[in-house]
């Protein structure tokens, strides 16, 4: 019986070890992180890299776990998606992407205060729940709207010689409206200030079909070059450019590949390395929560892609090289480019 007892007793007390042991190892340094995804992944620049970067950061802590959550297209359910993860009461930090998320994860911090959320390409500042991480969307947008001036004034086979050059987006929205648009045309105008733009909208982010229909209407009208930031739409700009032999400006990411001589600029946003290492700050418990940064040409992680081989071999050198005179004088503080508070 005295021996039956004590070894109860061994294996309770063994028991006990074995959970505190436990409990020290993933319990108490576990991070359990929820990517939120507005939309899909698939066809969408900035989300595939946001989930690209979340998985490279955590692939390289023992302790991180990640699940990935698409919101689907139906933008009203967005904040109900975001509310149940943090009403989970499971996860460490939620990260996600896209100017309408900071106000909606906002809205979810008065309900669960104990919630972390990192928003990329968003601005909040002062919300003690919330970090942002903005691109400087400006100059992105005036490097490749001088881009466009640049293809739209030149002897390419598939320029021509009106000065109108296009845009697609996938919706309206102030960042679309009042930074990407203004600085397309600031852009596009310092080549030429004749030069307009033709700007129109998908309705939404995965109609490629429509985006084809539009791109025709643009390249009948004129357009040689249509810049596209309408996530999976995006295909059908390309598809209607190939089709006729016009160009296609690319938004985001590297899109050289997309389609070789038809996609001749391409700007990009470092959002795998800006959510690798927001990632990694989350595990790390180094994330300044309240803050927002603004990150820009000179600091690398907005860029305008030139030293891609497919770019190299379908942009004239007089092209390439009024190019980098633009990105230079943006990286040496000649031209400053501002986003505005929206
Ligand atoms: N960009 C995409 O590539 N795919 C999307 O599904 C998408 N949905 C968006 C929804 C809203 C409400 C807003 C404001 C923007 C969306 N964007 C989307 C645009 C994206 O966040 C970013 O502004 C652009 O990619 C230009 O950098």
């Amino acid at each position: 019986m005295r021996s039956i007892g004590r070894l109860a007793l061994t294996g309770l007390a063994l028991t006990f070890l074995l959970s505190c042991s436990k409990s020290e190892t993933s319990a108490d340094r576990s991070h359990s992180i929820a990517v939120f995804i507005p939309g899909v992944v698939a066809g969408s620049p900035t989300y595939e890299a946001l989930v690209a970067g979340v998985q490279e950061a955590a692939a390289e802590r023992e302790e991180a776990s990640v699940k990935i959550v698409e919101g689907g297209f139906s933008q009203g359910e967005w904040l109900d998606g975001v509310t149940a993860l943090a009403a989970t009461r499971s996860y460490d930090t939620v990260i996600t992407t896209n100017p309408a998320l900071p106000e909606i994860c906002a809205q979810v911090a008065t309900q669960f205060p104990d919630q972390k959320f990192i928003v990329l390409d968003g601005y909040l500042e002062g919300n003690s729940a919330i970090h942002t991480l903005l691109y400087n969307q400006m100059e992105q947008s005036y490097l490749v709207g001088h881009m466009a001036g640049l293809i739209t004034s030149s002897e390419l086979s598939g320029a021509n010689e009106s000065l109108r050059v296009g845009l697609i987006a996938g919706q309206e929205y102030p960042t679309m409206n009042r930074v990407i648009r203004v600085g397309f045309e600031m852009g596009l105008k310092a080549i030429n200030a004749e030069a307009t733009v033709d700007f129109r909208v998908v309705g939404n982010w995965f109609d490629a079909t429509r985006a084809s229909e539009l791109a025709s209407i643009m390249y009948d009208a004129g357009s040689d070059v249509i810049l596209a930031i309408a996530g999976g739409a995006n295909h059908g700009v390309i598809a209607e450019a190939r089709r006729r032999g016009a160009y296609v400006l690319w938004f985001d990411s590297n899109g050289y590949d997309e389609a070789p001589g038809v996609v001749l600029g391409s700007s990009a946003v470092e959002q795998q390395r800006a959510a690798y290492e927001q990632t990694l700050a989350a595990i790390d418990g180094n994330v300044a929560f309240g803050e927002a940064e603004v990150v820009d040409v000179a600091d690398g992680y907005v860029t305008f892609i030139v030293d891609d081989p497919l770019y190299v071999q379908h942009v004239p050198v007089s092209l390439r090289e009024a190019q980098s005179n633009a990105i230079r004088r943006i990286t040496d503080g000649q031209m400053r480019l501002v986003m505005p508070r929206l």
